[in-house]
């Protein structure tokens, strides 16, 4: 396998800086090193270039920073695009939630009927209609099946780039009532906290594969990992954290289940923010996982 890693130093789409810094902490973490010694081949594709951004929130839109993201989420579903059609492993690193709605745009147009798995205490689902802050991170999963801003939802000239019945959220336990709404209405498959607690992990991954796979027919599955989906004990270098998350052998063994099915064609991990976090701990963990995510085995 042939990994492309994209870094996107993007803070445009919440209000608290540093996870801009994300990419060269997962860089600094040894991301490269981790992969390369499973016996992939990496290239890295250096940074997507973000401009710059005043932080308002406009007030005929609720968004805040819309032109700067709607730029870069475009110049990266381009780049995603690309390593794409030419045979790799988009392989993003963020960045905050934001960029989500550019490595979909550039991946879906490969597929007919693209699964998503979105790991993030979070629902990414509100639009500027439903949400509490203007903050496009929490909205991208909505634009991917097409709800929100126009500019948002039409990265790249369509929408939308995943139906809704193709989408699993694990992890999620901060859910604004906006959010309720879209995922009733959609029927959209969700693994809270309450769910992880109940069934396990292995259940709760084996089901979802089961549903990607073989109830869904997807082609192809792209793994969006929110850091915050993990309990901030162990990844508390995140901009929004909520306690009571996944923890962090419940995550390798989801990303393992993951390797092992071998369903996963592109992944994302976002949200590190190095200037919140300890020692880089956060970066540390993003890095472990994608180790599990592409075959880190003991034996
Ligand atoms: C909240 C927080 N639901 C919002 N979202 C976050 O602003 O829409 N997503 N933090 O990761
Ligand atoms: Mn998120
Ligand atoms: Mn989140
Ligand atoms: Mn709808």
């Amino acid at each position: 396998l042939t990994i492309s890693i994209i870094g996107v130093p993007m803070d445009h789409g919440q209000n608290r800086r540093g996870v801009d810094m994300g990419p060269s902490a997962i860089r600094y973490a040894g991301v490269v090193d981790r992969i390369e010694e499973l016996g992939h081949t990496v290239t890295d594709e250096g940074d997507i270039q973000i401009g710059q951004a005043d932080g308002s929130v406009d007030t005929s839109t609720n968004l805040r920073n819309l032109k700067a993201i709607t730029e870069a989420t475009e110049t990266l579903g381009d780049k995603v695009f690309e390593v794409a059609q030419a045979g790799n492993f988009p392989l993003v690193l963020g960045g905050d939630h934001s960029i989500a709605i550019g490595t979909l745009a550039g991946i879906s147009e490969r597929h007919e009927n693209l699964g998503v798995i979105w790991y993030d205490a979070h629902a990414d689902m509100n639009t500027s209609d439903t949400s509490p802050s203007g903050n496009i991170h929490g909205m991208p999963l909505a634009a991917s099946f097409g709800h929100g801003h126009e500019k948002l939802t039409n990265i790249r000239g369509y929408s939308p780039k995943v139906k809704p019945e193709n989408i699993v959220i694990i992890g999620a336990r901060s859910v604004d009532p906006g959010e309720r709404e879209l995922i009733k209405e959609h029927g959209i498959r969700v693994y809270s906290m309450h769910e992880i607690d109940k069934m396990g992990m292995h259940a709760v991954i084996e089901e979802s594969i089961q549903y990607l796979k073989e109830e869904r027919k997807t082609d192809a599955v792209h793994l969006s990992l929110d850091l915050d989906g993990i309990d901030p004990m162990y990844t508390p270098g995140v901009g929004t954290p909520v306690p009571g998350g996944i923890s962090y052998r419940e995550s390798h063994l989801a990303m393992e289940m993951l390797y092992d099915a071998d369903i996963i064609t592109s992944a994302e991990f976002v949200e590190v923010n190095p200037i919140l976090d300890e020692k880089n701990k956060t970066a540390d963990v993003a890095v472990a996982l994608i180790g599990s995510l592409f075959g880190e085995k003991l034996l």
